[in-house]
């Protein structure tokens, strides 16, 4: 018995990322970066021209395998994310998805009841077969001390896709049709609440040790809306999951939710909050860090220019964060023309940072 619960502890204590979310301060603080996986990598580009389509890509295990692993063959990050996209959720419901080169992805938009009711949520686990072989066999590729990370849109931010069909400005189709029709609407965002429940599900079930929730559309919404599209369904996500897989961390990220990320603190039983940089450092430390894990927030951009910006950015971020639960990571993805060169060092400041301070 007792030697049953210290090996527990030992797997536990190996995963630098699962403690941080378990509550637990760690020097240093364990850093994975959002779309860590992309097109700023050169071997990245190579896996990606062996697949006709980007979906393809997606449901090719051998390569969203190879994709997943490549960043940290680099890298000395403490998670790897699975390789695959929000949009494939609408794909296994039925819906047109494609991912046009240079411009992004383009759905069929949904705007009707009808069209609605021809979604197939009893298809999504059949569908995403091919996405659970992946978490699998990264399961068993994984170095002890490197985490598993399993992933799905909010359904605010799918829903937003599904409705305006590609990517927006300021997503008024999907605004207009939710204060329009907000029972028809809030049928939609029940829908990809339940499928998304059942496919993080799934995904734990396959091996995925955390999950991260991207809202990154929730900041277009105001405020009564940010609560009822955004939070609720993710309050509701994270209570179905913690029922079925109690021991599985939810991150949530809800991009430009503001003052609001205080609600999501109090009331979403999340994990841990994705931070965007926008958000005030002394605010989210105060405000935030007492009652949960945080992870953030580098701009993109700073990852992308690198020099001084980017090592005073990160080091402020560590000083107003990294004493707490902490994981650093990005306010948002790598964009495609960040040098990989300034990752490393990124992961290197990181890593050392401790060293540096207290000497
Ligand atoms: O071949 C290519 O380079 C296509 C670009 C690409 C990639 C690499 C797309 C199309 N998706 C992905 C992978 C991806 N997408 C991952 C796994 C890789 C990793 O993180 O390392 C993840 C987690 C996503 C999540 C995703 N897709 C989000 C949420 C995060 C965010 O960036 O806000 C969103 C909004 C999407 C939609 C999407 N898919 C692809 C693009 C270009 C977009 C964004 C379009 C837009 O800006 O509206």
């Amino acid at each position: 018995m007792l030697g049953k619960t210290r090996s527990a502890d030992e797997i536990l204590m190996a995963k630098p990322l699962l403690n941080v979310l378990a509550g637990q301060a760690i020097h240093p603080a364990p850093i994975w970066l959002m779309r860590q996986a992309g097109r700023y990598l050169p071997e990245y580009r190579k896996t990606r021209a062996k697949a006709a389509s980007f979906l393809e890509f997606c449901f090719t295990p051998d390569l969203a395998v190879e994709a997943s692993l490549q960043p940290i063959r680099r890298f000395a990050l403490d998670g790897v994310i699975l390789f695959s996209d929000i949009l494939v959720l609408p794909h296994a419901l039925g819906r047109k998805v494609v991912f046009v080169e240079g411009k992004g992805p383009v759905l069929e938009p949904l705007r009707h009841a009808h069209e609605l009711d021809r979604l197939t949520p009893q298809a999504v686990r059949e569908s995403l077969a091919a996405v659970f072989e992946t978490l699998r066999r990264l399961r068993q590729e994984l170095p002890k001390d490197v985490t598993l990370i399993g992933f799905a849109g909010a359904p605010w931010t799918v829903a937003c896709y599904m409705v305006e069909g590609e990517g927006s400005r300021d997503f008024q189709a999907v605004r207009r049709l939710a204060y329009r029709e907000p029972a028809l609407f809030a049928r939609l965002i029940g829908l990809l609440t339940d499928s998304t429940i059942d496919y993080l599900s799934a995904q734990i079930e396959a091996g995925a040790e955390t999950l991260q929730i991207f809202d990154s559309w929730a900041g277009s919404l105001a405020e009564a809306e940010l609560r009822r599209w955004s939070l609720e369904p993710l309050t509701r996500i994270v209570a179905a999951l913690k029922q079925r897989h109690p021991e599985v961390p939810v991150i949530l990220f809800p991009r430009g939710a503001g003052v609001l990320y205080r609600e999501f603190a109090l009331a979403s039983g999340a994990a841990a909050l994705s931070l965007d940089s926008s958000l005030p450092l002394a605010w989210a430390a105060e405000e935030l860090q007492q009652r949960t894990t945080l992870q953030g927030n580098l701009d993109p951009l700073l990852l992308l220019e690198g020099g001084d910006a980017m090592r005073e950015g990160a080091e402020r971020i560590l000083r107003m964060l990294g004493n707490g639960p902490f994981v650093f990571n990005l306010g948002h993805g790598i964009l495609p023309d960040t040098p990989p060169e300034h990752v490393a060092e990124l992961v290197d400041l990181v890593r050392g940072w401790k060293a540096s301070t207290t000497a």
